[in-house]
Order: structure tokens, then sequence, then C-alpha cells
């Protein structure tokens, strides 16, 4: 793995490696959001949250033992999403995508940004923070519902004793299946895996670079910090996603002329 930090010019050989891919997955993390002012979670949680640690929060057991808590939890930061603005990483992502050949945009977050900046082949491995989902049966509830029954947690339409919750994936919970499996099946046709703002820590999209090097995927990781992906990544740019996103698209842009 070779390291490349400022001032933010590619390496000719991994600039020659992104001209020529012809299959592309990106794998991004709360990190790609940071730029925005989302805290990640690895940030430490504020307030009222702050002696929980996020797999305390983001589950089952945590919503049983105190509804109202992660209700509010939920809430607190889907106020703070819909402040924020998608920032140049986003915006850059979704360059990218309309340069590469084939493109697939694996992402962690559940904040919908990547969206927002115009991304749109786009698999949310994680689910969407503004999703309602009944606690009991899975199914759907409505905007309209919610906004007709505010509360702290909000009763479901679809099962007595059951609630709202957010229709994200909390730890101890499978992944959606279809997400998954078109996840796998891009990385089993990538020829670049770019991966972005991820701790590498949660299961199973930690193991995704893995599987695309295994696949013989080039992998470039963009993160500030060393993580468990960079000891498998052939590159490592260290810095933030709104610094090297965009000298990659600028990069790609190259290529058209
Ligand atoms: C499952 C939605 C199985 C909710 C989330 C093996 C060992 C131990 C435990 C497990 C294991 N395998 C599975 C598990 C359990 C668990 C897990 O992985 N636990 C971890 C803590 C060890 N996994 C699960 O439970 C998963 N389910 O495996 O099911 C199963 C099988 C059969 C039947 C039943 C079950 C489900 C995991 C999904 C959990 N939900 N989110 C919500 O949002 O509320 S995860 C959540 O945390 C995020 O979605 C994200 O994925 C994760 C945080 O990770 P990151 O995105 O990487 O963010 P993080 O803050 O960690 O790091 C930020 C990074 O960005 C840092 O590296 C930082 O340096 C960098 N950065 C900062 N600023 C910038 C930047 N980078 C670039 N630019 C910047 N400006």
């Amino acid at each position: 793995m070779s390291t490349v930090k400022e001032p933010f010019i590619l390496p000719q050989a991994l600039q020659d490696q992104l001209i020529s891919a012809k299959s592309w997955v990106v794998l991004t993390g709360a990190g790609v959001s940071a730029e925005s002012g989302v805290p990640t979670f690895r940030d430490a949680q504020e307030g009222l949250w702050a002696k929980y640690r996020p797999e305390e929060l983001a589950s089952a057991e945590g919503f049983a033992r105190d509804p109202k808590m992660v209700w509010d939890w939920y809430q607190w930061r889907r106020e703070l999403i819909n402040k924020v603005k998608p920032n140049a990483g986003h915006h850059a992502l979704a360059e990218i995508e309309q340069s590469a050949d084939e493109f697939l945009l694996v992402t962690q977050n559940v904040d919908s940004l990547h969206q927002a900046a115009g991304s749109q082949k786009v698999v949310e491995l994680h689910g969407n923070i503004y999703r309602n989902i009944c606690t009991q049966t899975g199914r759907d509830i409505s905007d309209e519902w919610m906004t007709q029954h505010p509360g702290s947690p909000v009763p479901s339409p679809h099962a007595s004793a059951a609630f709202a919750r957010p229709g994200v994936v909390w730890f101890g919970e499978s992944l959606p299946q279809a997400a998954f499996e078109q996840a796998i099946s891009a990385l089993n046709r990538c020829d670049l895996m770019l991966v972005a703002g991820t701790s590498g820590l949660v299961q199973p999209a930690a193991s995704l670079p893995q599987w695309a090097q295994q696949q013989g995927a080039c992998v470039v990781e963009i993160n500030p910090e060393q993580t468990p992906i960079s000891a498998i990544a052939d590159y490592r740019l260290a810095g933030t996603s709104a610094q090297w996103l965009p000298v990659i698209a600028k990069n790609l842009k190259g290529k058209a002329y």
C-alpha cells in the first residue's frame, strides 16, 4: 500500500488506473458526511446520549429498553441532517458517476446526502433515517401518519402495542438482502473500488474492500486516519473526502478529452 499525503496530487500510476477503470464501486461511511457537519459514529455523542455508545442506541434492544430516548436521538439526528447540505465530496462522487463507464455507490450512511448531491446509482446498506417502519411488522409507515401522530415514540398503525421506528438497519439486524446482493454483484465485476470515510469496523460492510481486492480490483482508501482497510488498500489517500474526491473527479474529467 502506498500512502499519498498533501499536496493532493495523485501518483501517475493511480491516475492511469482511475482513467482506465471500467467498473467502479465506491463504499462510503460517516466520514463523507463529516464535512457537511454531520457527526460521525466515532465522534463523541452529545448531550443526553453522551453516556451511550451508538451500538447501544442503534439497536432493537436499545429501543425496547427506552423507546423515547432512542426515538428522540433519531429525531435529533433528522433535524440536524435537515439543516446540512452535501459537501464537495458528495458532489465529486456524483460527477465521478457521470464520468465512469460502470458505477455503483454503496453507502453505509442513512442521511440521503449522496442523493441530494445528485448521485443516482446508490445502494443504502444500512437503510435510510427518513423512512419509518412498524416495530412489529416491519411495514412502512407514511409521513402522513407520523405528522398526524406526533409523539415520542409514535404508535404504529399496523399493530397494537407496536411503535414506529426509523427504517435503518440496527446492530444485530441483517442488512437488506437486495441491497447487499446488488453490492456483491457489482464488486464481483469492478476493477476499481474507492473506500471513503469509513472506520472499517462495522460488519459485514467492512469486509467488502477485501472481497473486491480478492476479485482483482484496485482498492483506494480515502481517510485522514489509518483503518483496518488501510492494510489491504493498494493506495491510501491520507486526507478528507472533500479534499481528495474532487481531485479524483477532476482527473477523470481529463479522460473525457
Ligand atoms: C449483522 C444504521 C448479522 C443505524 C448502522 C463481528 C464481530 C463483532 C460484531 C459483529 C461481527 N459481525 C457482525 C457484528 C455485529 C455488528 C458489528 O459490526 N458491530 C461492530 C460494532 C463490531 N454488525 C451488525 O450488527 C450488522 N448486522 O451483522 O447482522 C446477522 C446475521 C444473521 C441474522 C441476524 C443478524 C448491522 C450493522 C449495521 C448497523 N447500523 N447504521 C443508524 O445510523 O442509526 S452502522 C453505523 O455505524 C453506520 O451506518 C456505519 O456503518 C457505522 C459507522 O461506521 P462508519 O460509517 O465507518 O463511521 P465511523 O464513525 O465509524 O468512522 C468514520 C470514519 O471516517 C473514521 O475512520 C474517520 O477517520 C473518517 N473520517 C472522519 N472525517 C472524515 C473522514 N473520512 C473522510 N473525510 C472526512 N472528513
